[in-house]
């Protein structure tokens, strides 16, 4: 047994063959011959999974026996990306295994490859919370995630003459073998119904919710390692399916097919994820998918709260629950109902705790993305919520007239409920009542939080306002994704900043250091080389590897301005054409993003850019000076390869808008500059780099509000300014559409007549500040020396760093070590 043993747990290159072969057997049941790439996967992902096994059991052992404060990260969103890699690099042996499927003839890349990555997330806000989760484990932080395991996670982007085609996402249909199922720990959560009032034994006035439906919650746990610790936190995915005993009843009573269709709309309730992150519109799946894993995390907590004996009244300090922006901000009703109805608590001690558990970050400045709810639609699935909420507005709105005594404006702008028009109830005002403390993601989005969005919540509570600006985990979006640069920087100083970020700082020794500089602009080369490889398979399209690498990766949104990119691209297109001659620094743009299904605009964008794109690659008189590649189906593992091969980030937002960005981060962390304007982080990244090191153009924030309240007009930047009417007329021309003038009509008018995001504003200060990017790159040893420096400089903009003053500032927790017991 003692062999056995030695198989789940050995770091070995011998036992990790030997673990590897048997899983393929006894856990794939296949054999060499007949083995797919995915059984090696599969056999290899349950090998690393038998070793995670030890510290996630022994870090459960030891935060139950001392009852440890732990961190609830609740979020509607998780976007993981591929486990294998990441565990491997977190328990220190990507190069044992290596080398172990290398001596079996197998390559390790290839099985990466192989693996399925959990989607369940958007964008930023889902990798925020994964890169959280990391730094959590790393700093050995007690934390539990909690979100939901959607069967169908983001969808699948591909290309059809240009346009973008969405296709369903089977993650699952090879099976997950990081989870592990807990039937045992199931929860029910209620929905629709109604309530009735009633006194109980101590004549006291209660209430009884009687639903109208009760929907299962089952919790699958992924194990979320440290790195180089023993710390395995847990990610806790809820799915949903109908209780046995509710399709029983319908059973007995003789209508089986009525029960099938309520298991049928139970299972709904964790099918999808819904692929927007702009606007919120009222959807009822959308509500009841986040009181079900809001309600399921609740019911968890409080059962860990009793198994560990901590009195309920203690539940805030055995919990400390971070809600991801507003989808679970229902937990501050939720949690109310919990502890007065369901467990006897009176209303200003349930309140206190609610207040002292629940803390809030805010994540977007979109008004169109605040989420409210019609009245209507929560009366009818969250009744008693409904209530709670009312009891609570109530309260608050006393709060208010005693600290503004007269200024009934002010209660109708700050009420939990919108009463403008239609109902609404407001869940960011539900969350800032809610929670002890409020945070934005960057010092400017905190700041406009603080003057506008939420200018009277501030008034009202200032204490509550905190900035907590966003990190990456250095571990995925270094380590495992740019291992050349990783062991360049670790052989001059070290490895230490791999956990603590801010080492870094010692590469500015040697950037006067000609061979470390010739080093690092190969290795930027050589990753280089391996994209135009990918580009070559993926799109057939040849780039030059010497030109500068131009990427623009995230989320289509008009506020990101990836058609302010474009308007660049025709700007250097159309220079060609007048002058073919002329010397132009080759450039390759890249684009990596998916659109929300029904944003029209920003999936004609997708189609702006990939028509420019047959057009620009395929005209004699560029000669391959430009190069245009959309890269479908960007994905976390995509952009694992996109970020080391960059040369030029873009970070273009209209200024006020994008909240933070994290993209920004893990293109300076690889090596590229920034063009950008001072929006989000970028202020942030630009401050630590140093102001020579990083390309500014374009309005500010406060030139924004003032060119707006000024009045607009688009036009006028048209008529004046030569450059820009001609590429606009080109693209109205119908040039980019086989002559059609019609296709993209409703860009440029929306362009010339609204222009929404100040394309036109910042045009000329955006042109004439890649001119100088042009310029600049022509001087390679410029380049690399602003490279160097932008790396050695991004210290700051660890996720590890933002846990750090998230556990200071808000969650007041300090660390748990994990010994590994023998
Ligand atoms: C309500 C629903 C439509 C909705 C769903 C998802 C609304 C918003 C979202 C996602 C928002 C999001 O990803 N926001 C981004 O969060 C990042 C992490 O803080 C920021 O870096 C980024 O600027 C912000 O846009």
């Amino acid at each position: 047994n003692l062999q056995i043993e030695d198989d789940r747990t050995g770091l070995s290159v011998e036992c990790l063959k030997r673990a590897f072969l048997d899983n393929l057997f006894y856990v794939q049941g296949k054999f060499p011959k007949i083995a797919t790439k995915n059984d090696y996967y599969m056999a290899l992902a349950y090998t690393v999974r038998d070793r995670l096994l030890q510290r996630w059991i022994n870090t459960a052992v030891i935060y139950t026996e001392r009852a440890s404060r732990t961190v609830s990260y609740l979020s509607a969103e998780f976007l993981m990306g591929p486990h294998l890699g990441n565990n491997l690099v977190n328990l220190g042996i990507y190069d044992q295994v290596k080398q172990a499927v290398s001596e079996l003839g197998l390559d390790l890349e290839d099985l990466l490859e192989q693996e399925e990555e959990p989607g369940l997330g958007n964008g930023g806000l889902g990798r925020l919370a994964a890169c959280y989760l990391d730094s959590m484990a790393t700093l050995e932080i007690p934390s539990l995630g909690y979100g939901i395991r959607y069967e169908f996670g983001i969808f699948d982007q591909d290309i059809r003459d240009g346009w973008q085609v969405e296709i369903t996402d089977k993650w699952l249909h090879c099976g997950n073998p990081w989870e592990i199922a807990r039937p045992e720990w199931e929860v029910y959560v209620k929905l629709g119904g109604h309530t009735e009032a009633y006194t109980d034994e101590h004549g006291r006035y209660r209430v009884r919710w009687i639903p109208y439906q009760v929907v299962k919650g089952v919790p699958h746990d992924t194990p979320i390692l440290g790195y180089k610790t023993n710390t395995a936190n847990t990610l806790r995915l809820w799915t949903a399916e109908a209780p046995e005993s509710f399709d029983f009843g319908a059973f007995n009573s003789g209508d089986y097919l009525g029960a099938v269709q309520a298991k049928m709309v139970s299972e709904n309730l964790s099918k999808v994820l819904y692929p927007n992150d702009d606007s919120s519109q009222g959807k009822r799946l959308r509500l009841a998918q986040q009181i079900f894993f809001v309600s399921c995390s609740l019911q968890d907590m409080i059962r860990i709260v009793f198994r560990q004996n901590v009195p309920l009244e203690k539940f805030h300090e055995k919990f400390v629950v971070q809600l991801n922006d507003t989808h679970p901000a229902i937990a501050v009703a939720e949690l109310m109902r919990l502890l007065i109805d369901e467990h006897d608590m009176g209303w200003d001690q349930a309140w206190s705790i609610t207040q002292k558990s629940l803390a809030y970050t805010n994540h977007t400045l979109l008004p169109e993305a605040l989420e409210r709810w019609p009245i209507s639609l929560f009366r009818s699935l969250l009744p008693r919520h409904l209530e709670i909420i009312y009891e609570i507005n109530y309260h608050f709105l006393e709060e208010v007239k005693a600290k503004f005594p007269g200024d009934s404006d002010r209660l109708r702008r700050m009420s939990l409920i919108d009463e403008s028009g239609e109902k609404y109830v407001r869940m960011a005002h539900l969350a800032c009542v809610g929670s002890h403390s409020i945070n934005g993601v960057a010092a400017l989005h905190t700041k406009l939080l603080q003057q506008d969005v939420l200018r009277d919540f501030y008034q009202m509570y200032p204490e509550k306002f905190n900035n907590k600006t966003n990190g990456v985990t250095p571990r995925r979006f270094m380590v495992l994704s740019n291992p050349r640069l990783t062991n360049l920087i670790s052989s001059k100083i070290g490895d230490s900043w791999i956990k603590h970020l801010k080492d870094l700082k010692k590469l500015e020794a040697f950037v006067d250091d000609p061979e470390f500089c010739h080093q690092w602009r190969s290795i930027k080369s050589a990753i280089k080389h391996d994209l135009v490889a990918y580009i070559q398979k993926q799109n057939g399209i040849s780039v030059n590897p010497d030109s500068i690498f131009d990427i623009q990766a995230k989320r289509f949104h008009e506020y990101k301005r990836q058609h302010l990119n474009a308007l660049h691209i025709i700007t250097l297109y159309n220079r060609i054409k007048a002058n073919p001659d002329i010397d132009i620094t080759p450039r390759t743009f890249i684009f990596g993003g998916k659109a929300a299904p029904g944003y029209y605009m920003a999936k004609l964008i997708i189609k702006l850019l990939n028509s420019i794109a047959d057009v620009v690659n395929n005209d004699p008189d560029v000669r391959d000076r430009l190069k245009v590649v959309f890269l479908k189906d960007y994905s976390v593992k995509f952009a694992q390869r996109v970020y080391p091969a960059a040369d030029l980030s873009e970070q273009i937002s209209m200024a006020g808008k994008e909240a933070s960005g994290t993209g920004n981060m893990k293109f300076a962390l690889n090596g590229a500059l920034t063009i950008g304007t001072l929006d989000g982080a970028n202020v942030e990244i630009r401050d630590e780099v140093g102001a020579e090191n990083f390309f500014i153009f374009g309005l500010t924030a406060p030139e924004v509000y003032a060119l707006k309240a000024r009045g607009y007009r688009p036009l006028d930047y048209y008529h004046s300014n030569r450059e820009l009417k001609a590429v606009i007329d080109r693209i109205a021309s119908g040039h980019f559409s086989h002559g059609d003038t019609q296709l993209f009509k409703p860009l440029l008018d929306s362009l010339l007549h609204r222009d929404e995001y100040l394309l036109f504003a910042d045009y000329q200060a955006y042109i004439d500040c890649q001119d100088n990017v042009s310029q600049v790159y022509r001087d390679r040893d410029r380049w690399t020396r602003m490279s160097i420096l932008n790396v050695a400089r991004m210290g700051k903009f660890s996720s590890d760093r933002s846990i750090r003053d998230y556990c200071q500032d808000i969650w007041n927790i300090q660390s748990v070590p994990i010994e590994l017991g023998e």
